[in-house]
């Protein structure tokens, strides 16, 4: 709605070319100035920028023209965070390179961006596709490999066998492949992981430094790093019921204090004893298999049906020698966890009562509820799993559940079995390594050669980068690299002899979790500047969505530290963003014509205000009808076009 007044679109190109050509928002090099680093969240190219971009980055524009205003020499990057499984989806698609379509969307973002008038230097822009950022990213994982932070196990994955590919958690849909709606199995392949779990306890100490960060981020963190104080109890089997060779069970409990409550264990489908008893016995050896076909994610083991299998076997009570309770094969037992194996208290645990209840196993009470009367206190449908008064419990009756703990591991380190402690103290994390291999072609090549005669080979540095071959196929599911003709065939760095390239690329998160850092220096030899970093981190203001609350905060928290420690030391800095910001989804009003379809809000006119306000469908002239907002989505057509906002009202009034 340009008036003659006031031309928004004419005189906005008119300046925002002036602050280019005066590249008036270039970040000084004067390290003698109070600096401000503020940073959104790098976008991913995927087409075009959309309402939530435009919150973001005008959020965090307002803050960074308010610092440079107040004198601060201020660092307001952008980049593109440009690797991915989209780029390779939509080259199957649309049968174009995933370079292609990447470059060609970060060129439409970029010019979006521009035109929203933000105040972006521009001269450090970052697309982590190319080999400029990757080669360096690639020296990272091998400084991480020299330190032992990088390493390969074997593990689980979900396993296409139509797509002969390996799949995501999410895109493993009710069991079966997104594409070819087989069902999934889980296969072990050696995979590469980070080591963040030698950071459990240093990550999770010092979320209580982030007093500028959401307290429900922290807290969302914290459970994610799950740290708890339990024990590890070793129970015996009963002999005439164990397989050969099994003569105990070692279970973890956080909560020894209600051993008196035990009804049941359950132990993993993977658990060496239910591995043992399945031999024997084809019915639980078909169940074990049919629990491996579960998504192996934490949360669909949470939201699975929660079932069992008895195997027969009986272990005895650590504190009654002739009390027995059944061992189960479970399918929500982990056996990454702990020790994959438990013991069920139902009526102390939810989870355990559910399943006590499917399986008609006995629900004794041993918490009493303050407040509660001890007399004909029975559970219901609901644990009692919070604190309280024991009873039912034998030696702990009347203690507190904290000072039944305490007694519980006492007796327990103090009673032997096969002449060693029944119990034993130990920290638990329910925080795993980063599994960080991908079979995918459109992601950072991880630089490592094997070689029959030498094993694991680094690529030598003067080697990087480990350049993706343009010439992939996307025709077939399965990894591009790995069926390329010669790609991955290289001699030895070592031996010279004819060896191969690992053909496995990186987690996107990996090339997320450290562009922050290159921004303080994108153009220099080595991965990182120390000195650069030294004065401009922490990023002293971090937006985004509340989306990334868990892996990329945590991952980058993870990484920083890791680089930090490979080498890259700067000054005792652990933490990367000093303050965070999370925003929430973008909203709209949603609308519909009289026959109930969508309707774009560009396709309808209001008329009337206040109670009289009411839509019409513009190409018909009927009413339409208003409904509740809602957060924009294509499927409800809720959707403001950035563009035309920019377009008819000028940049400043969008942002
Ligand atoms: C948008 C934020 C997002 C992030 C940033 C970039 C969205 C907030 C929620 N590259 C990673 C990334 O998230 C970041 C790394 C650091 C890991 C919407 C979304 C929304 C969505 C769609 C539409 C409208 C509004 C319309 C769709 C139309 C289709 C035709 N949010 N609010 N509203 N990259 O590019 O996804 O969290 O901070 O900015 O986002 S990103
Ligand atoms: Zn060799």
């Amino acid at each position: 709605m340009a008036t003659e007044r006031y031309n928004a679109s004419a005189r906005e190109k008119h300046w925002q070319k002036v602050w280019e050509e005066g590249e008036i928002f270039r970040a000084s090099d004067d390290r003698a100035r109070p600096k401000c680093y503020v940073l959104e969240m790098f976008p991913y190219p995927s087409g075009r920028i959309h309402m939530g971009h435009v919150r973001n980055y005008a959020m965090g524009d307002v803050v960074a023209r308010f610092k440079r205003a107040k004198g601060f020499n201020v660092l307001h990057p952008m980049g593109w965070d440009a690797f991915g499984m989209p780029a390779e989806n939509a080259a199957i698609e649309r049968k174009t390179h995933p370079s292609t379509w990447t470059y060609a969307n970060i060129e439409t973002m970029k010019g979006q961006l521009k035109s929203m008038g933000l105040s972006l230097d521009w001269s450090r822009e970052i697309a982590t596709c190319s080999p400029d950022y990757y080669t360096h990213q690639q020296r990272l994982f091998l400084d991480l490999y020299k330190k032992g932070l990088a390493y390969r196990k074997s593990s689980k994955v979900n396993w296409d066998p139509v797509d002969h590919t390996v799949l995501a958690n999410e895109q493993v849909i009710d069991g079966r492949g997104w594409r070819s709606g087989a069902l999934v199995e889980q296969r072990e392949l050696t995979q590469w992981f980070f080591k963040i779990t030698a950071y459990s306890d240093e990550l999770l100490e010092a979320l209580g430094t982030l007093d500028k960060w959401p307290e429900k981020v922290r807290l969302m963190q914290a459970n994610w790093i799950g740290r708890s104080e339990g024990m590890l109890v070793r129970w015996a089997l009963d002999a005439k019921t164990a397989p050969k060779g099994h003569k105990e069970l070692e279970i973890y409990t956080t909560r020894p204090d209600t051993l008196f409550g035990a009804s049941f264990m359950a132990i993993a489908p993977d658990h060496p004893l239910a591995k043992a008893a399945a031999e024997a016995n084809p019915e639980l050896a078909a169940f074990s298999e049919e629990c491996r076909r579960m998504g192996t994610s934490v949360a669909d083991l949470e939201s699975a049906e929660k079932r069992g299998f008895d195997t027969g076997i009986r272990a005895v009570h650590p504190f009654d020698k002739d009390w027995t309770v059944p061992v189960y094969v479970a399918n929500f037992i982990l056996m990454d966890y702990g020790t994959g194996a438990i013991f069920g208290c139902p009526s102390g645990d939810q989870r355990d009562l559910d399943f006590a209840r499917r399986y008609g196993l006995p629900v004794v009470p041993v918490i009493l509820p303050p407040g509660a009367e001890a007399e004909g206190f029975a559970v219901g449908d609901t644990a009692v799993d919070g604190d309280g008064t024991m009873i039912n419990s034998r030696f702990l009756d009347g203690l507190s559940t904290d000072d039944a703990f305490e007694e519980a591991a006492k007796r327990l380190e103090g009673s032997r079995l096969g002449g060693k402690p029944a119990g034993a103290r130990k920290v638990n994390y329910r925080l795993r390594d980063w599994g960080i291999s991908r079979q995918r072609y459109w992601g950072c090549p991880i630089p490592i050669i094997h070689c029959e005669a030498c094993g694991i080979v680094p690529v030598p540095a003067e080697d990087l980068p480990v350049r993706l071959p343009d010439d992939a196929t996307f025709d077939k599911p399965g990894n591009p690299l790995d069926r390329h003709p010669t790609w991955k065939h290289v001699d030895c760095p070592k031996c010279g002899k004819p060896a191969r390239r690992e053909t496995d690329t990186m987690d996107t998160f990996v090339d997320s979790s450290w562009y922050y850092v290159r921004f303080t220096a994108p153009h220099a030899a080595t991965p990182v500047d120390v000195d650069a970093a030294n004065y401009w981190l922490p990023v002293d203001q971090y937006i985004g969505g509340i989306e990334h609350a868990i892996l990329h905060l945590l991952y980058s928290r993870f990484f920083y530290r890791a680089i930090s420690d490979a080498g890259y030391g700067t000054k005792n800095l652990r933490e990367p963003f000093a303050a965070l910001f999370t925003q929430g989804m973008v909203t709209h009003e949603t609308y519909k014509s009289e026959g109930g379809a969508w309707l774009l809000p560009s396709e309808i006119r209001f008329e009337g205000d206040g109670e009289a306000r009411h839509a019409v469908e513009i190409a018909t002239g009927k009413p339409a009808v208003i409904g509740s907002i809602e957060k924009m989505s294509k499927s409800k057509k809720n959707l403001v076009d950035p563009d035309d906002i920019i377009e008819g009202w000028g940049a400043d009034c969008a942002r």
